[in-house]
């Protein structure tokens, strides 16, 4: 049985769907979507009791939270994808953490506010401080990337695409001031799998 992905691709599922075009393995893609509440109906609660997508299933092991997914995923069939020594583990579970608790909201909130919005919903004092919030994150992203050209090891790894998938939004932002971030994350999002993902989602 395929492995199954569910969520649709304008949703966080982005970063699944990413990592399964990485992995150029054969899936289903059950596009559940959020605005509908299709996440919430008893059938997929019963499988994934967060009732969020992204979620997996693979032969009956049912996973959610996409920086888990993309670390399980990775680990157990990305081969180089997936760091080889314990400190290449740790540091990809760093940027992991790091993406969803000092990027995830906030830069949804800039999006949101800066251009996802209707205009007359949106509130530029919110998107402006959301802009300042991910000031210090993208500062640290920025000196680590001016040292090294990848996150962990010498090749790009899932830490680069954990972290790189959550800041898609920031494919829109202007990070001139932070050069070596920016020159990252179009290197990621240029990757034929980011793109294909892309696709699928505008
Ligand atoms: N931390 C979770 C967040 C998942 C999440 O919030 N997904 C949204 C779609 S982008 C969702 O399912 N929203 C519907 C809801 O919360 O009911 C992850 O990274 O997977």
């Amino acid at each position: 049985m395929a492995l199954k992905v569910y969520g649709a691709a304008r949703t966080r599922t982005v970063r699944t769907l990413w990592m399964m075009g990485e992995l150029g393995m054969p899936y289903e893609h059950v596009p559940i979507t959020t605005q509908d509440g299709a996440n919430l109906k008893p059938d997929f609660v019963a499988l994934n009791p967060t009732g969020r997508v992204p979620a997996i299933d693979d032969g009956g092991f049912v996973l959610s939270e996409s920086m888990a997914i993309n670390l399980y995923l990775a680990k157990t069939y990305g081969g180089a994808l997936y760091p080889a020594t314990p400190q290449g583990e740790a540091r990809a579970w760093q940027w992991s953490f790091w993406a969803v608790t000092e990027i995830d909201k906030t830069i949804i909130d800039w999006a949101l506010h800066s251009s996802v919005l209707p205009e007359a919903e949106r509130d530029p004092k919110r998107a402006r401080t959301a802009r300042l919030e991910m000031e210090r994150p993208l500062h640290t992203l920025d000196q680590t990337l001016a040292r090294v050209p990848w996150l962990v090891e010498d090749r790009f790894t899932v830490a680069d695409l954990n972290a790189a998938s959550v800041m898609y939004r920031a494919l829109w932002m202007d990070l001139d001031d932070k050069p070596h971030a920016r020159d990252w994350l179009h290197r990621c999002w240029d990757r034929p799998a980011a793109r294909a993902a892309r696709t699928m989602r505008e």
